[in-house]
């Protein structure tokens, strides 16, 4: 490939809105553009951060009253001016913000979209240099443009996302994304400062044998989610069995790595975790459209993620996610031997 076949974020955008000019309107590629933009601001901060003083605990406590690390701040505070800066936005759900913000100036309040995300996924493995991701989610506001938005342009289904993606600061930055039209991941070139196409329409496998799941709870899951990780850890050559069992602990690893060879991403309802850890607005909406588009499958188990109708900013949800076979085997347990642990 000579220097100049490589595709820029930028160019893709532009030949997207192109191509697509039924959705990929302006305003679309626009913030396709800013969430470019605070990805490589984020990114920067995220690779100094054992060199100076952004690890550690911030000294407050986010609404999930987790420890707040000052990364998760800078994250948060760079994406939500990023997204405001663009225009096409006109209020925001964070996972380290207790409501959603809104913009009162008038271009803000005249725009067509509304923003979720959880701007450093993972973050409590920042002081221990282990890749961690943003996550964010994009939809159409169903309230009136020129009015202030409200929780009903929150809650609505998954299916209605317009847009969804994630960053993963690992050894390399990769921002992967899709807006209904396959999944496309770009990887940032620091020598040129640019996120290039390097992962073009993903598919993942249908099948896979990597299963990742905190097996440190294992005796609390429930009873078909214990039935299939001894099943994962038969012999049985015909299937690849013994699986591998591959687990970061950081949600956009985990699904990335899954993503690209093929493997499910458990995480159930629990007693630690009634009903479950992740979630659904700006973890497991935006992952379960990436999931889809790239022909795989995510479900609380038993339904489909994007067809749960949000009820809170925060709430959470049991989350199986990742090749479609995998995800319909662990359903299979889960209907055969209950929920019970
Ligand atoms: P556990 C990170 O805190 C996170 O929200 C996800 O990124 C990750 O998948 C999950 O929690 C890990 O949770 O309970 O296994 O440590």
């Amino acid at each position: 490939m000579t220097k100049f076949e490589v595709t820029t974020l930028n160019e893709f955008i532009l030949k997207s809105q192109m191509e697509l000019d039924y959705k990929a309107d302006g305003g679309f590629s626009h913030m396709l553009h800013h969430i470019g933009t605070a990805a490589r601001i984020v990114n920067r901060e995220v690779n100094k951060a054992g060199l100076v003083d952004v690890l550690g605990e911030a000294g407050n406590t986010n609404v999930q009253g987790e420890d707040q690390k000052k990364l998760d701040i800078i994250a948060n505070e760079y994406f939500i001016d990023a997204m405001h800066s663009c225009g096409e936005i006109c209020a925001i759900a964070s996972e380290e913000n207790e409501s959603f913000i809104f913009f009162d100036d008038e271009i803000a309040k005249n725009a067509k979209y509304v923003f979720m995300m959880d701007p450093l996924d993972g973050s409590s493995n920042i002081d221990v240099n282990v890749s961690i991701g943003t996550i964010f989610s994009i939809y159409k506001r169903v309230t009136p443009e020129g009015t202030q938005a409200t929780m009903e342009d929150f809650l609505q289904k998954g299916t209605e996302q317009v847009a969804s993606g994630y960053i993963l600061y690992g050894s390399s930055t990769m921002l992967v994304y899709t807006t209904g039209e396959g999944v496309n991941g770009f990887t940032l070139d620091p020598s040129i400062g640019e996120f290039c196409l390097s992962h073009q329409m993903i598919k993942t496998p249908e099948d896979g044998t990597i299963y990742s799941v905190n097996e440190g709870n294992y005796k609390k899951f429930p009873k078909g989610v214990k039935k299939y990780i001894k099943y994962c850890q038969e012999r049985d050559s015909k299937t690849s069995r013994p699986y591998s069992s591959r687990y970061i602990g950081s949600l956009v690893s985990d699904f990335h790595r899954n993503l690209l060879k093929g493997g499910v991403f458990i995480y159930p309802e629990f007693e630690n975790a009634p009903t479950g850890k992740l979630r659904l607005l700006y973890e497991c909406n935006p992952i379960a459209y990436l999931a889809e588009q790239a022909g795989g499958k995510a479900t609380n188990g038993e339904q489909r993620i994007m067809e749960l109708k949000p009820t809170s900013l925060h709430q959470r949800t049991p989350f199986y996610t990742g090749s479609k076979n995998m995800v319909e085997k662990v359903e299979a347990y889960l209907k055969k031997h209950g929920k019970d642990s």
